[in-house]
């Protein structure tokens, strides 16, 4: 069994389609097995971005992912992290391919196509065990 850390973004809980995609999720087969909302800082950014850090567009990603708290959870499946960045589609909206969470609720506005993306999966099992530690301490994740 795989586990994988979601971050439901600003872009979500605005939009109030939480519910729908983490419908989605558990439709899939998969099991939740952490979930909380919480308020991002600048210093958890930074370490959570550290490889776009450099980049000009970082400071827009910084604002936008603090715009309201993000609702994060640590779901698990056989295979789940390739899976789930299928479900999600590639991070730019536009280029998504049709019936994935980002084409369908993703923003499709220039600017915002690749920054507004609905959700954060880890994109290997070594990151999602990095990132799972970030967001939750070991007794918020249970094994039921
Ligand atoms: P993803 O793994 O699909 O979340 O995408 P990346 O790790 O490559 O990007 C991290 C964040 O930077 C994403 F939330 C989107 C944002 N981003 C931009 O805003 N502009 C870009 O050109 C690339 C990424």
């Amino acid at each position: 069994m795989e586990k994988t850390l979601i971050l439901l973004k600003p872009d979500c809980v605005q939009q109030k389609i939480v519910g729908k995609v983490i419908a989605r999720f558990e439709e899939a087969g998969f099991t939740i097995r952490a979930n909380k909302m919480i308020q991002l800082t600048d210093d958890v950014l930074r370490e959570h971005y550290a490889h776009i850090a450099e980049f000009p567009f970082y400071p827009s990603v910084e604002e936008f992912m603090k715009e309201t708290p993000v609702v994060a959870l640590v779901l698990e499946a056989d295979g789940i992290i390739d899976t789930m960045r299928e479900m999600l589609g590639v991070t730019d909206c536009l280029e998504a391919d049709a019936g994935t969470i980002r084409a369908d609720w993703g923003s499709k506005e220039d600017g915002k196509n690749k920054m507004c993306n609905i959700a954060h999966a880890s994109d290997s099992a070594e990151a999602a065990e990095v990132e799972i530690k970030r967001f939750f301490s070991e007794d918020e994740v249970f094994s039921y």
